[in-house]
């Protein structure tokens, strides 16, 4: 179908089918095919928009999604500013810096990594283990292991400052992540490019001072992250064990399918998770969606969470609504 016709498809289908409900188990994306050419990258938290920045030069040249993804989080893994992703980010209680990460295309093909040490783009190490090995996730030392078959280099992860901060840490040890700061800034990513395409990736530290070993909904396809090409994508950020009891991205994007639009479905997906827990006081998650038509939301528990979009006309960062 002509983009034309397409449009003119949609417009009959009306905003009420558009932005509301199709009956549960109706499957939005057979229903309508229409898609955007229109290419938008959105991300998690304020390093979004420098993120973004990366991923826009490559959906401004007819880019890839996935490549768009990529090189979009490589850029907060690489900044020792930001202390929540790759390298700089905060250490577990033992003083190592544990990484997981993972990234999604357009097929549904995905790789991941988790609990990865010494390498500074966990995001490429994941694409790896997507692009040449049978396999999905790797983690520890079987993933340090391949990514220095890979010929990534070794590297020690813990800055000065992330290090004098586990020593004031240690003096108490408590671990009490104060939301909004010390443990809830992932970033996750989501593009659309010019050939109508998503991708996403997602990418942390995890949580600050975590036990060693701890592992979050960051490298758990459909926790911290899904795509699903016909429907659209969605990535989380917050405390992982809440998201990944809901299987929070995939519960967006499904919720995407039966009709609902990407902000809406962020919200569902955050109100069932605050319906389950029994003190939300301390909680934080944030979910961001992009659907195939290019429309994008965010939703998360406790205000305070933002996100970062860029397209050809817009290069914002837009607080998420709360439902606190
Ligand atoms: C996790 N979702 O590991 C991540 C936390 C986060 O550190 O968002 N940033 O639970």
């Amino acid at each position: 179908m002509n983009s034309r016709r397409r449009f003119l498809k949609l417009s009959a289908l009306g905003t009420t089918a558009l932005s509301g409900l199709y009956p549960i188990g109706q499957a939005f994306a057979s229903s309508f095919k229409g898609k955007s050419n229109q290419p938008i990258v959105i991300s998690t938290w304020d390093h979004g928009m420098p993120a973004n920045d990366a991923a826009w030069q490559v959906l401004a040249a007819q880019g890839h999604a996935l490549d768009a993804v990529e090189a979009g989080v490589r850029i907060p893994e690489a900044d020792p500013k930001v202390r929540t992703v790759g390298y700089g980010g905060y250490p577990d209680r033992e003083g190592h810096v544990t990484l997981d990460a993972c990234i999604m295309d357009k097929e549904g093909n995905c790789g991941s990594v988790a609990f990865l040490e010494h390498i500074k783009h966990p995001i490429s190490v994941a694409r790896k283990v997507m692009e040449e090995t049978p396999h999905v996730m790797l983690v520890g030392e079987g993933a340090l292991q391949f990514a220095l078959a890979q010929g990534f280099e070794k590297e020690n992860l813990l800055t000065p400052e992330s290090e004098k901060d586990w020593q004031n840490w240690l003096k108490e040890s408590k671990y009490k992540p104060v939301i909004n700061i010390e443990n809830h800034d992932t970033i996750g990513m989501l593009a659309l490019d010019a050939h109508g395409n998503l991708a996403g990736a997602c990418t942390t530290s995890g949580a600050a001072y975590k036990m060693h070993g701890r592992v979050g909904d960051s490298p758990i396809i459909g926790a911290g992250l899904f795509v699903d090409n016909e429907v659209g994508g969605a990535t989380a950020t917050g405390l992982g064990e809440a998201v990944v009891r809901m299987v929070g991205s995939h519960l967006v994007v499904e919720l995407m399918r039966q009709g609902h639009a990407p902000e809406k479905a962020c919200r569902l997906a955050v109100e069932r998770i605050v319906s389950k827990q029994k003190n939300v006081k301390d909680l934080q998650v944030g979910f961001i969606a992009l659907n195939k038509q290019g429309e994008y939301g965010g939703y998360c528990i406790q205000k305070g969470f933002n996100y970062a979009v860029r397209d050809k006309r817009v290069n914002k960062l837009i607080d998420a609504k709360s439902s606190m």
